[in-house]
């Protein structure tokens, strides 16, 4: 009970800001993603963090709330953008963060690892043009 009137909180505010714009594709004209944590380059023994994503020019909306300039994040590790148009594959390499969530525990072994952002509307399809962070490397020590 406590999650669906999270939820509909969520959706009033975003309903609320939705009322203020002109158009989405204006406002999603410069939105990126970033990360904020961890640094790109960052050494990270034992390969267990936070990350912590951030997004700017766009809200956040979990999957299923269908709303102009929102969606969702997902974390690409080791792997380049997924296609534009098509829904943002989910596996281990596709993490999706579809109740909004703005961090998320990430467990990687020894090795070099790259990183990325790109928000996900309700369907998981990136905007047009893609909502992306810059992609990072971290380096999990053996
Ligand atoms: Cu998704």
């Amino acid at each position: 009970m406590k999650r669906i009137c999270f939820i509909a909180a969520a959706s009033a505010l975003i309903a609320l800001a939705a009322n203020s714009t002109t158009t989405s594709a204006a406002l999603n004209e410069g939105a990126h993603a970033y990360i904020i944590w961890p640094r790109d380059g960052a050494v990270i023994p034992g390969g267990k963090f936070w990350l912590r994503m951030g997004l700017s020019g766009a809200g956040i909306a979990p999957a299923g709330i269908d709303r102009p300039n929102t969606g969702h994040h997902h974390v690409i590790i080791d792997s380049d953008l997924p296609p534009p148009g098509e829904p943002i594959p989910n596996d281990k390499k596709h993490l999706h963060f579809g109740a909004g969530q703005t961090e998320a525990h990430i467990e990687l072994p020894p090795g070099r690892h790259t990183i990325q952002l790109i928000l996900g509307d309700a369907d998981h399809i990136p905007q047009n043009p893609p909502i992306i962070s810059k992609k990072i490397t971290v380096i999990v020590p053996q």
